[in-house]
């Protein structure tokens, strides 16, 4: 097994939600933390309990992408662990989505796991090692009405994460997707732990504990892909 204790770990998006379930279970498992999203009064209060750093970032914008790469080497002098974790979503008839919310979706969806990845790569190559955790969604691999915008920015994510795979597993980087259904998070402006939610979607910290799952395999094991959904969403 792969033990997190003091692995650096990147987690995008982790000012509430699955992202901050990862991060807290993370520092848990020993990992120093850097915690990744664009609101700083949540990431202050995640920090004070993770005891690891908080990077205000936007991580569609490329030079915030690599000044959080580029802060995490300085502070801490090596990356292990980058999760892009970071999405948006909304869900609509197509001829109601403005041109607007599909760049948003674009931007943080797919060029942001690319950005994250474009600026963490060259290190993990150098150290001949390093793990990528992106967190897609079933919808990625399936296609759904309203979901146009969101579901394509899904499969973009996938398809950016899937091609990598190939790129760098000679240089002894691993590359894992998670595939989660229904999450009771603040996702598309939900408010989450509703008696419905609980009975329907997964929890933020089931799929942190899936993260875990792939990040402790052992160093001749990758996990590629690992699909979770709640027993009562049907697949
Ligand atoms: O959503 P939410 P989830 N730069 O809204 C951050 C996927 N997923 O935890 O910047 C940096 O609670 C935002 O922080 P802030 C989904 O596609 C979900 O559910 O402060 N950070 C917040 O921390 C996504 O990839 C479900 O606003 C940015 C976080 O992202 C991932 O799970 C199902 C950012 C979003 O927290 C986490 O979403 C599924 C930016 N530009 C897949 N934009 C589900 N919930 O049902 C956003 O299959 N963030």
């Amino acid at each position: 097994m792969t033990d997190l204790t003091d692995q650096v770990a990147i987690v995008s998006g982790a000012s509430r939600g699955i992202g901050r379930a990862i991060a807290l279970l993370l520092a848990l498992q020993g990992a120093k933390v850097v915690a990744v999203a664009r609101s700083q009064a949540e990431l202050n209060e995640l920090t004070h309990k993770t005891q690891g750093l908080g990077i205000v970032a936007d991580i569609a914008d490329e030079e915030d992408a690599r000044h959080v790469v580029a802060e995490t080497l300085r502070q801490f002098g090596r990356l292990d662990i980058l999760v892009c974790n970071a999405g948006v979503g909304s869900f609509n008839e197509l001829e109601h989505f403005s041109a607007a919310e599909w760049d948003r979706m674009f931007d943080t969806n797919v060029k942001g796991t690319f950005l994250l990845c474009k600026a963490a790569v060259p290190h993990f190559k150098a150290r001949k090692r390093g793990h990528i955790v992106g967190i897609a969604s079933d919808v990625a691999r399936r296609t759904f009405a309203h979901g146009t915008a969101y579901g394509a920015s899904k499969f973009a994510q996938d398809a950016v994460l899937a091609s990598l795979r190939k790129e760098v597993r000679p240089h002894g980087i691993k590359v894992s997707t998670i595939y989660p259904g229904l999450v009771d998070t603040y996702f598309n402006d939900t408010t989450p732990g509703s008696a419905e939610a609980e009975k329907t979607h997964l929890r933020p910290a089931d799929v942190a504990q899936a993260v875990r799952y792939v990040l402790e395999a052992p160093a001749h094991v990758v996990v590629d892909e690992l699909m979770l959904h709640p027993l009562t969403q049907e697949w």
